[in-house]
């Protein structure tokens, strides 16, 4: 496991995705294409908390994973002082503001409700509309339909 965070023993265990192709070291201590994992580091980061962060071959998932969340997917983080596990970024996210936002001179990072939300359809349109083939009828109909999502995003737009 690498270690990141403040300088005191560790105060959580996170278990991000792991790179999927690895390299001299193989899949240990390289962290992987996903947005979620990379999230919550960055929480755990842009707070200062000491953790310890363990690369997840998604093709070798211990079984603790599954048995734990149904859904096997991860990050997950163990706060070690409870030994209490939290599954999905959002829930993180959360928990750790709970836990530390606004205190001790610490930042809030705010709650995900108090956060403006994109229409939910933003991201499948935006990635449609970069996969339709350039000047074609689909194109235009997929601009139309993500123009729509980001008109329905009013707090995201300038
Ligand atoms: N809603 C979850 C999504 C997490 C997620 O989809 N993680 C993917 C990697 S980006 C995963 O663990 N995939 C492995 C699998 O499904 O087996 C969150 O916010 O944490």
């Amino acid at each position: 496991m690498a270690t990141g965070g403040g300088s005191q023993g560790p105060e959580f265990e996170v278990h991000v995705l792991g790179h999927p192709k690895g390299g001299p070291e193989g899949h240990e201590g390289q962290l992987g294409a996903c947005p979620f994992s990379h999230r919550v580091l960055l929480l755990l980061e842009e707070r200062e908390l000491p953790y310890t962060v363990d690369f997840v071959d998604v093709a070798r998932k211990p079984d603790w994973v599954t048995e734990t969340n149904p859904e096997g997917t991860l990050p997950i983080l163990r706060d070690c002082a409870s030994g209490q596990l939290l599954h999905d970024s959002d829930a993180i996210s959360d928990f750790l503001e709970d836990k530390y936002g606004g205190g001790d001179g610490k930042r809030s990072l705010r709650k995900l409700g108090d956060c403006p939300q994109p229409a939910p359809q933003l991201w499948p349109k935006f990635l449609a509309y970069l996969g339709a083939e350039a000047g074609s009828q689909e194109e235009a109909a997929a601009r139309r339909e993500l123009e729509e999502q980001l008109q329905a995003s009013p707090a995201l737009l300038p």
